[in-house]
């Protein structure tokens, strides 16, 4: 794209179009070496330009199939009553391919997808661990430009995405369903201390009371954690119960501690992000033969990947200082 499209997909971005919106995030998510220059041109004239009000971005993680997208629809129905604008960029982790899916969270969001304000959009999750997609930072920042103040971000969080999710978001909504005992153990401590709040979903129906029991064991658990004030917040998504709390848990936290706060070092993280995930296969292409004679190595009986790895680094390092 040349500089005179990049600014006319900028200004009708911040005009609030969601169709220019969606081309925008197509480029920022894409791979194409030509892609990347327009990408960052975009961002920049949408972040200085930028005209609306301030955004908040709530990260909503859990296990598939706790009810993140149902969830996320009463959220945002919730709060387009109230006068906001909502973008949901939901990341699923199945497959890069993956038309199903993207249909299914469009009809598991039917009501949102529809509404004038707000805007869906999912993403595959390219590295496939469960987490977000490489480009959702600057997809969000570019929802906040085009003036949605409320933007969710839906991941199945496990292991180290959890990390990367709380960078991503000013607050990180933890989602489980009504459990046993022995899935209550298996839930790591880590993981429960990463949320500011957590949700236990479906507690309606036949697993209203297994729900409840599950709250009560949650804030226990919590007691022995370092944030004890946790809320655990019983919902049922489809019958939209608990849903006011929810926003009234998230508000009351981030009033405790600001977002700026709370932002604090996240562009910082995402710059150190971008670098990691370019700089190896940059710095491989470039030192080729080298690389591959490393790999034969490998191959050896007795070969020592520690040492292959270290002293690949060591040669980079004195080329860099010559
Ligand atoms: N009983 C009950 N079922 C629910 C509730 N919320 C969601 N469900 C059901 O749970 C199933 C999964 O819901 P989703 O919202 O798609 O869950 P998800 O976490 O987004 O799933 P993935 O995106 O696939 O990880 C659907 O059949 C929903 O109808 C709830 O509050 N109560
Ligand atoms: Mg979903």
């Amino acid at each position: 794209m040349n500089l005179p499209d990049i600014s006319v997909l900028a200004d009708n971005i911040l005009a609030g179009d969601r169709f220019a919106l969606s081309r925008g995030i197509t480029l920022l998510e894409s791979n194409l070496e030509k892609d990347r220059k327009s990408s960052i041109q975009l961002l920049n004239i949408c972040q200085k330009e930028r005209k609306k009000g301030p955004s908040l971005h709530v990260v909503i993680s859990g296990s598939p199939g706790v009810g993140k997208s149902t969830l996320i629809e009463a959220l945002g129905i919730y709060l387009i009553a109230k006068g906001h604008r909502i973008a949901v960029l939901s990341i699923d982790p199945s497959s890069p391919v993956s038309g199903g899916s993207i249909m299914g969270d469009k009809t598991r969001m039917s009501r949102l997808s529809q509404s004038q304000s707000a805007f869906v959009r999912p993403s595959a999750d390219q590295t496939r661990s469960g987490g977000l997609h490489p480009a959702t930072y600057e997809t969000s920042l570019l929802c906040a430009a085009a003036g949605f103040d409320i933007i969710f971000i839906e991941t199945v969080g496990v292991g180290q995405s959890e990390v990367m999710a709380r960078y991503v978001g000013d607050t990180f909504v933890l989602v489980v369903q009504p459990m046993m005992g022995d899935e209550l153990q298996a839930i790591k401590k880590g993981i429960l201390e990463v949320a500011d709040v957590i949700v236990v979903n479906k507690v309606d129906g036949r697993l209203a009371d297994e729900g409840r029991l599950t709250v009560q064991q949650l804030k226990n658990a919590m007691a022995d954690t370092a944030y004890p004030d946790t809320s655990v917040l019983p919902v049922s998504s489809t019958e939209q119960k608990g849903i006011k709390e929810i926003w009234d848990a998230i508000s009351t936290q981030l009033e405790d501690q600001t977002l700026t706060n709370r932002r604090e070092g996240r562009d910082a993280f995402w710059m150190d992000q971008k670098i990691k995930e370019r700089l190896l296969p940059e710095i491989k292409a470039l030192y080729q033969d080298t690389w591959q004679n490393a790999y034969r190595n490998l191959q050896k009986d007795n070969a020592n990947f520690l040492y292959e790895a270290d002293h690949l680094i060591e040669l980079i390092l004195k080329k860099l200082s010559d």
